[in-house]
């Protein structure tokens, strides 16, 4: 077994050159140790859940795209936690949500700085794998929060709340806004966003229920996390489709944009708008009438819960197998489920009579 320190030796080299080139220069590491190091959550050796907890630890935050108010939020509650912990927290990533290139040099980075986890929302499920297995076998613990990558390529995956429910729950606020009848488009983000395409999916299958017989799903447009690509994605569905009576839009992003172009536009209050948003980005669409009901988790807390199952896995406490349990602080214990899947809990509906209530 490699000591820590040859693991941190090792680190920098194995980031910067081949995995071959990597285990030979460092000497004693044979192809079937890496193997059995790999970090998968099937494969991540015993959890001692009364290991203390770790301090002095690095948990690099590593975002789809860093000026994205969703995320700052978010990470600020990882940072929370992280230091809470006695660790330290830091944030880096890319400006556009569609550039994966950059999330993956990102990932070579951490892993040559040697932090003790990296906590990740995948901009694409299998781009950034290559690079997350080499950080994993170089002993760096991998979190993905928010959108996952395939499961073998972390840990543990911090979910917002169960896929399906969000997925079916967006569809059903539409739905009871336009009547369930009419055209409907949705808005996402990338076209690589494993978590939007997960909750379109589930969109989809909503959509089947005979309830939706006369709801027909026209489009489903990309504005990439992109303000003025949204708006325009907007304003094109509206032009193709003028009899749209909805759209539904599973990003902060998207749907922020398309309360703008709505709501200055003849259509505002007409063609419905729904998915997911921060109160703070849709409270005045929502008082003019724009957006009647979204609805969210709190970002804050889905980072918050990142951090502590960074720290978790990095002390020794959980693996990333489900059963497990680990502490994380105010928010309670949490346990982990199948594929290393932790929920955080369930979304919030946001109307005119409780937006006022919120600040995020
Ligand atoms: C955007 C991002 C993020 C998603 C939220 C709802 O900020 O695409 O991944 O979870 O929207």
């Amino acid at each position: 077994m490699r000591t820590s320190s040859i693991r941190r030796s090792c680190a920098a080299l194995a980031a910067v050159t081949s995995l071959a080139l990597a285990v030979t220069a460092c000497g004693g590491t044979t192809k079937s140790d890496v193997k059995k190091e790999s970090g998968s959550a099937a494969s991540a050796g015993k959890a001692d859940p009364d290991a203390p907890t770790k301090k002095g630890l690095t948990v690099g935050f590593l975002p789809k795209q860093v000026n994205n108010p969703y995320f700052t939020t978010a990470d600020k509650g990882g940072q929370k936690a992280v230091e809470a912990l006695g660790s330290t927290f830091k944030e880096v990533g890319p400006t556009s949500a569609t550039d994966t290139s950059g999330q993956v040099s990102y990932v070579n980075t951490l892993t040559q700085q040697q932090v003790d986890a990296i906590a990740v929302s995948a901009q694409d499920p299998g781009a950034l794998c290559t690079a997350l297995k080499q950080a994993m076998r170089n002993g760096v613990k991998v979190v993905t929060y928010d959108s996952d990558t395939k499961t073998d390529c972390r840990n543990v995956f911090v979910s917002q709340a169960g896929a399906e429910d969000l997925g079916r729950t967006q569809i059903q606020l539409l739905a009871e806004q336009i009547g369930y009848k009419g055209e409907i488009a949705i808005l996402s983000a990338a076209q690589t966003a494993t978590n939007q395409n997960l909750w379109i999916d589930y969109m989809k299958d909503e959509l089947k229920d005979p309830k939706y017989k006369d709801v027909k799903l026209v489009k489903v447009a990309y504005g990439n996390d992109d303000a003025q690509q949204s708006f325009q994605q907007t304003q094109g569905l509206l032009q193709e489709y003028p009899k749209l009576a909805g759209i539904v839009s599973p990003t902060t992003v998207g749907i922020k944009a398309a309360a703008q172009y709505l709501s200055g536009s003849k259509y505002r209050g007409k063609v419905k708008l729904s998915g997911l948003g921060t109160p703070n980005d849709l409270r005045s669409y929502v008082k003019n009438g724009t957006v009647e009901a979204f609805e969210l988790w709190d970002p804050a807390k889905l980072g918050e819960l990142a951090g502590h199952a960074s720290v978790a896995l990095a002390s020794g406490q959980i693996t990333g197998e489900e059963g497990q349990t680990f502490e994380a602080g105010e928010l309670g214990t949490y346990t982990i489920g199948k594929d290393g899947v932790v929920d955080l809990g369930k979304p919030t509906v946001f109307d005119k009579d409780n937006i006022d209530d919120f600040d995020f």
